[in-house]
């Protein structure tokens, strides 16, 4: 592997032996308990709308839906890429337009192993071509299981044919070499008995063998499942008041530049860490029930060790969830808890990071209208009909000033709008940008990477300046704000939306019932 060194090596040992061992379900983004990925931007000069959903298994088949927004699209294809690929990609795979569907594409792609992996998307239509490069991280999420019914058919079959081998080899000795109509001797019979204790001893022996050959490989892919770094999260008393530390506890973090360490213990080394709209963490903590809400942007040093101040939240046990941004493409959520004991010492105004925002007031049940803190409304047109789990989400924002005119929105760290939407089990959190759920940086080190980056850190250095200077000059035409997304599956949400408005951050909280889809 030399320096290119890769996100999902050991997943990717594990794949090769996939066919054999079990299924797999997929995540393909950083989030948790999302797996599709959704991009919403230009292709050239063209608008699109692109979900790309991963298969169930690796090596496996994910489906990519595109969707030309305003333009007509004539033909579409796509393409995966390793992110560590040198040369020698599959060519595109035409995608298909979806009968019913006027306006939306469909292909389908082998993504063949895990770790970050990219879907190319090249579009034609009357004004050319165009192309864009969507990231999609690709790693082992669960086993699946064996259901009962099947394990018992197939036990049943076991016996039945065990039972029927060892007959046949008994009869075969018994009676094979006998003329029609003839009884066996005594010695044949006896030579039967012994033939089939032999083959029965055999066949135990080769289960067995089977079995614990099956055991082992199930054991190591389990260990290799994928779960984010492990982190913990604790308080930290600062001379300027209470702060959050959220420390990656990882071994294969902590001993990342050890090669020692990381060869004596299996473990393939993460790339650095790169900004994502500007920061190395984005840190957010939210309350169980939901009523609290804080969007935090840690200082760190090592990359190991992350602080941040904290507003003044309730008491309480809350989530922590930190999104991350690897120099491969590769994104991930690390999962954290704390308990906030009700102090005085939260600093109040400034926090550490000008960009950092929080919530701590309630939500009126159905509302879709919130009045802000500056007497601005923000409202969700979210449309008559229910949210359906699966279908694209009407997640769709307007700000108002108090006199009903449209007010405008300024970039907050580079976009229109910020999102963060929960499960209210915290099985799901997804952070939205009207880009959709995957990561600019990530985009960036996908589409900037050269052949020659194989030094850690040469290609993070270039993704952060042209993120920065992207950034510099985001600006924002209108007073309405979209997050391309389908809720995962049925339940609870909210959603917390964040936009800039009069120099200050803003944060709106709605709930979202989401309804499963219809099975006809
Ligand atoms: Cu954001």
């Amino acid at each position: 592997m030399g320096q290119g060194i890769v996100e999902g090596e050991a997943l990717r040992r594990t794949f090769g032996r996939t066919a054999l061992v079990a299924a797999l379900y997929l995540v393909a983004s950083a989030h948790v308990g999302s797996p599709d990925a959704w991009f919403e931007g230009s292709a050239g000069p063209y608008h699109l709308i692109v979900q790309i959903e991963p298969a169930g298994v690796v090596p496996g088949v994910a489906k990519v839906f595109v969707r030309g927004v305003g333009e007509q699209l004539s033909v579409v294809s796509v393409q995966a890429n390793k992110f560590d690929a040198t040369g020698g990609a599959p060519p595109p795979e035409p995608a298909s337009a979806v009968a019913g569907d006027p306006g939306l594409f469909e292909g389908r792609l082998w993504i063949m192993s895990g770790g970050s992996n990219s879907v190319t998307v090249y579009v034609n239509g009357a004004k050319g071509a165009g192309k864009v490069i969507v990231p999609v991280v690709v790693v082992a999420y669960s086993r699946l299981e064996l259901g009962k019914p099947m394990g018992l058919g197939l036990a049943a079959m076991g016996i039945f044919l065990f039972a029927g081998l060892v007959t046949i080899v008994g009869a075969a000795v018994r009676e094979s070499m006998l003329s029609p109509g003839e009884a066996p001797s005594a010695q044949n019979r006896n030579r039967a008995r012994i033939a089939m204790t032999v083959t029965s001893i055999l066949l135990v022996v080769a289960i067995s063998g089977g079995w614990r050959w099956w055991s082992t490989d199930d054991a190591s892919y389990v260990k290799n499942m994928y779960k984010p770094l492990s982190s913990r999260a604790s308080l930290v008393a600062t001379p300027t008041g209470e702060s959050l530390n959220l420390a990656i506890t990882d071994g294969s973090w902590i001993h990342r530049a050890d090669s020692m360490w990381m060869h004596a213990h299996a473990q393939s080394a993460f790339t650095p860490l790169v900004p994502d709209h500007g920061k190395l963490m984005h840190l957010f903590i939210i309350r169980d029930d939901m009523s609290a809400f804080a969007h935090l942007h840690p200082a760190t040093s090592d990359s190991a060790s992350f602080l941040a101040k904290l507003p003044s939240l309730p008491a309480g046990k809350y989530r922590v969830f930190g999104d991350i941004v690897h120099e491969s493409g590769f994104s991930q959520t690390l999962v954290s808890s704390i308990n906030i004991p009700a102090v005085e010492s939260y600093s109040q105004q400034p926090l550490g990071d000008p960009d950092d925002s929080w919530l701590a007031h309630s939500v009126t049940a159905g509302a879709t209208k919130v009045a802000l803190d500056d007497g601005a409304v923000m409202e969700w047109v979210r449309g008559a009909g229910p949210i359906v789990a699966g279908l694209p989400a009407p997640l769709h924002f307007e700000l108002r000033n108090s006199d009903g005119t449209a007010a405008s929105l300024e970039p907050y760290m580079g976009m229109a709008g910020h999102a963060v939407v929960q499960r209210n089990d915290g099985s799901v959190f997804v952070h939205l940008h009207p880009m959709g759920t995957i990561s600019m940086a990530s985009q960036m080190a996908f589409t900037m990477r050269q052949p020659g980056d194989t030094l850690k850190g040469a290609l993070g250095k270039r993704v952060t300046e042209a993120e920065t200077s992207a950034m510099a000059s985001a600006a924002v035409t209108s007073n309405v704000v979209s997050f391309p997304y389908a809720f995962p599956r049925a339940g609870n949400y909210r959603m917390w939306v964040q936009v800039r408005h009069g120099g200050r951050i803003q944060t709106a909280a709605f709930d979202a019932d989401v309804v499963a889809q219809h099975v006809h």
